[in-house]
């Protein structure tokens, strides 16, 4: 039985006007989540925009483990085939580094455009990603380098605004979401981890449940420190919850209040760095 839940017309709905997004833009900029990097990537883009340059931002990289994040970096890039930067919403170095690529990236098709005869105009680009990767951070991180907007385009609904980003680059102010299956439950189990996936979709204790089992493997000794318990002590929400006397009436562990400060606690990186998924996992090392 799936433990995470999604709406099919909701996907279907959002690959749409996803795909609809795309078609507008010259480079696309997939932001992806540090501490999930493979299973925060859209799996199926080669459907949704062939041949389209990209640019992967590992996003959140903050808050992953440093040990990783160069590692999967040059993962994600070897297996997508396209430029993969680690970034951080605190660093403002970032949003020249993303300029400079995106232009890079436009470059063949710049030159297509001009051999055509075709006008030269600005880049256009959008941000896509799954829910709270960090989408619209970077959105409006690359709009603080400028202000000016530049109003609807033709074929562009009137809801969405093209923002000068500088003289070569134009971006779509809103992001495109990319919809999530339930198709695979150890991907959308990552994706609750990192609360890219409403809360209203899943059992919060089974959730908890399974993100301490994932922690045990690497950062066990993080969790103990955490949570002030021995080496030998159990990690599960019942004994955690008795060890530090969180109980309902009747003496009960109250599991449920473990589980949400064990998943704020990943979450808001209290437990330190970290990252959930190993690149030894899928084979990569
Ligand atoms: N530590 C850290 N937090 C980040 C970073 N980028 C974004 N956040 C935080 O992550 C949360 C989600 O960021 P958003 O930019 O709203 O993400 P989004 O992809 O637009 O989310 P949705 O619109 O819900 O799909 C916010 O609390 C941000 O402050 C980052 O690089 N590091
Ligand atoms: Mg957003």
């Amino acid at each position: 039985m799936a433990h995470i839940h999604w709406y099919p017309g909701h996907i279907a709905k959002a690959q749409r006007q996803l795909k609809e997004k795309l078609n507008l833009v010259d480079v696309i900029i997939e932001v992806i989540d540090a501490r999930i990097p493979y299973s925060s990537r859209y799996p199926s883009t080669d459907k949704l925009c062939p041949n389209k340059p990209r640019l992967i931002l590992m996003n959140k990289a903050d808050l992953a483990d440093e040990k990783y994040n160069k590692i999967w970096k040059n993962i994600i890039s070897d297996i997508t085939q396209c430029d993969c930067v680690l970034t951080d919403f605190k660093k403002a170095e970032d949003i020249n580094k993303i300029i400079s690529k995106v232009i890079f990236l436009s470059d063949d098709i710049m030159q297509k455009r001009a051999q055509k005869g075709l006008l030269a105009r600005a880049v256009r680009t959008m941000v896509i990603g799954m829910p709270n990767v960090g989408k619209s951070s970077t959105i409006n991180r690359l709009v603080k380098h400028s202000k000016t907007k530049t109003g609807a385009k033709a074929g562009v609904t009137r809801t969405q605004q093209w923002v000068r980003i500088n003289d070569k680059i134009e971006l779509l102010d809103t992001p495109g979401i990319i919809p999530t299956t339930q198709d695979d439950q150890n991907v959308a189990l990552k994706l609750a981890f990192v609360n890219s996936v409403g809360e209203n979709a899943y059992d919060s204790e089974y959730v908890a449940q399974k993100l301490l089992e994932t922690l045990s493997k690497n950062y066990k000794t993080e969790l103990l420190n955490y949570f002030k318990l021995s080496d030998d002590e159990q990690l599960s929400l019942e004994n955690i919850a008795i060890k530090k006397c969180w109980l309902q009436k009747g003496s009960n562990p109250d599991t449920l209040r473990a589980s949400e400060i064990i998943l704020s606690a990943f979450r808001d990186a209290k437990l330190g760095r970290i990252t959930l998924e190993t690149p030894e996992e899928y084979g990569f090392i």
